[in-house]
């Protein structure tokens, strides 16, 4: 029944300006009023220490960018993220980009073998070393919590792999590179591409995962890139893709996560509030966070999740 706010303020795992800006952008949109109203006990533990993008050039010979910052972040997100947990409480981390992934799967990871984790994503983050066409560390989180990367990253939290492929959905992709296409067929991980979710609709696709991931395990963690949805209703994004998941199938999909009372952690990324119109992405974010939590549309407060 407690939930601790993690903000990552990353923004060295991708190109663009501002992301770093996003966990105060959730803020500003009422985070932590709308679980307070849930009848949740909210803890914000601040933001994690990120270096500035002017102090970060890698240093190694890699074309991976921002390297060793990106690492050290993480390993400071993963620690924090295993003190809440130690305290009972259910983390909630706010990015920030999506290498911020690497940091809380290392620290959500531990304590389940089998642990489950749904990727809300237009992209796959699948990329490695060897098959990124960018070099930017947002792209790869899942292929690292695989054990696959960089040393530097992969071993973040001092063990890997974090995630076993049969244990990962995939929900909403639409933007994946070869090498990651290939991961997917070679791993045999579970992929809602935008042609699923069209064919059976986000009702069936949701039972669908819910069940895969039930017979598997009990300690869920919700991933979720805002450029899952449409950039229509989520504009603030970095990496936006057109023909994304509606609004309302998104809320769909976070109800139905919260009917199946089995996400233990959840993290919302990669909100960009100068490239948003207004707030409205991080607005999104929130009454998604809602959904997720147990809210519900006629009734002041539902039933609390379990939360551990
Ligand atoms: C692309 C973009 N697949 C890359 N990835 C993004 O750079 O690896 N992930 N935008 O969210
Ligand atoms: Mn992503
Ligand atoms: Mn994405
Ligand atoms: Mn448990």
């Amino acid at each position: 029944r407690e939930i601790s706010i993690i903000g990552a303020p990353m923004d060295l795992g991708q190109a663009r300006r501002g992301v770093d800006m996003g966990p105060s952008a959730i803020r500003c949109a009422g985070l932590s009023e709308r679980l307070q109203r849930l009848g949740y006990e909210v803890y914000d533990e601040g933001d994690i220490e990120i270096e500035i993008r002017e102090r970060a050039k890698s240093t190694s010979s890699t074309h991976l960018k921002n390297l060793e910052a990106v690492a050290e972040g993480n390993q400071r997100l993963c620690t924090k993220v295993q003190e809440v947990i130690s305290l009972g409480r259910f983390p909630l981390v706010v990015g920030g980009d999506h290498s911020i992934a690497i940091g809380t799967l290392a620290g959500v990871s531990k304590r389940a073998e089998n642990l489950g984790v749904i990727w809300y994503d237009a992209h796959g983050d699948l990329n490695t070393a060897e098959t990124s066409p960018s070099g930017n560390i947002h792209g790869m989180p899942l292929a690292v919590s695989l054990g696959m990367g960089h040393p530097l990253l992969t071993n973040i939290g001092g063990y890997l792999p974090k995630v076993k492929p049969e244990n990962i959905v995939i929900i909403g992709a639409r933007s994946l590179d070869i090498g990651e296409k290939e991961l997917i067929r070679e791993k045999g991980i579970r992929v809602y591409t935008m042609h699923e979710i069209d064919r059976l609709g986000m009702t069936k696709v949701m039972e669908e995962a819910i069940s895969y991931l039930k017979e598997r395990t009990d300690h869920v963690h919700l991933s979720l890139d805002l450029d899952g949805l449409d950039p229509k209703e989520a504009p603030g994004v970095g990496t936006p893709v057109v023909g994304g998941i509606s609004y309302r199938e998104s809320h769909l999909a976070m109800e139905m996560l919260a009917e199946a009372n089995f996400i233990t952690s959840a993290e919302f990324v990669e909100i960009n509030p100068i490239l948003d119109d207004l707030n409205r992405t991080a607005e999104v974010a929130v009454a998604l966070v809602g959904s997720l939590l147990g809210e519900n549309l006629l009734f002041e407060q539902k039933n609390l999740l379990t939360l551990t």
